[in-house]
């Protein structure tokens, strides 16, 4: 029982993406001698969510290519953040990389690899919203029950009837919808 309503709860949460920040280092923050690869692996990083920097005065962030985190390069700063506290927003997906431009410092281990999700739950599941069903008091019959409009010429009214069976089939989808809601 409590199983099962713990498996409705998940597929009820499941959809609801909240924003999460991740603040680099956890409790330790930003700062030397702390392994970010450690950390960034415990973390699941989705396109909305935020990277939050905290750290001391000797320190500042700069954004690089991967080249420059590979090689600790701190002369070509993407992006560069300063000030003690940055939270940068995670708009795309892909990979990111950070690290300490202070002298020594990214060789000390203050740089930061990580890898964007896309955020699947971002196109919600278009759950048929029903076509302008409402407005017209109808008492004729479903429509698809009666395809047998007298139709003399070939092609076009085929196409025609066609056509009529899909209006038919919406409208009555629509009124199936609207009824078991
Ligand atoms: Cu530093």
């Amino acid at each position: 029982m409590a199983m099962v309503a713990a498996l409705l709860l998940l597929l009820l949460a499941a959809p609801v993406i909240y924003a999460e920040n991740h603040t680099v280092g956890g409790s330790s923050g930003w700062d030397t001698g702390v392994d970010y690869s450690t950390w960034a692996s415990g973390e699941t990083f989705t396109v909305g969510d935020y990277l939050v920097f905290t750290y001391g005065s000797t320190h500042s962030v700069d954004e690089v290519s991967k080249s420059s985190y590979d090689s600790c390069a701190t002369s070509n700063p993407t992006k560069s953040y300063t000030g003690g506290s940055n939270t940068i927003a995670l708009t795309t997906a892909g990979s990111l990389y950070f690290l300490c431009p202070t002298t020594g410092h990214c060789s000390q281990g203050m740089k930061l690899a990580i890898t964007v999700e896309a955020n699947s739950s971002s196109t919600p599941p278009a759950t048929s919203s029903p076509p302008s069903n409402s407005s017209s008091p109808s008492p004729s019959p479903s429509p698809t029950t009666s395809p047998s409009s007298p139709s003399p010429s070939g092609a076009t009214s085929k196409f025609c009837s066609m056509s009529h069976l899909m209006v038919g089939l919406v409208l009555g989808f629509g009124m199936m919808f609207a009824l078991v809601v």
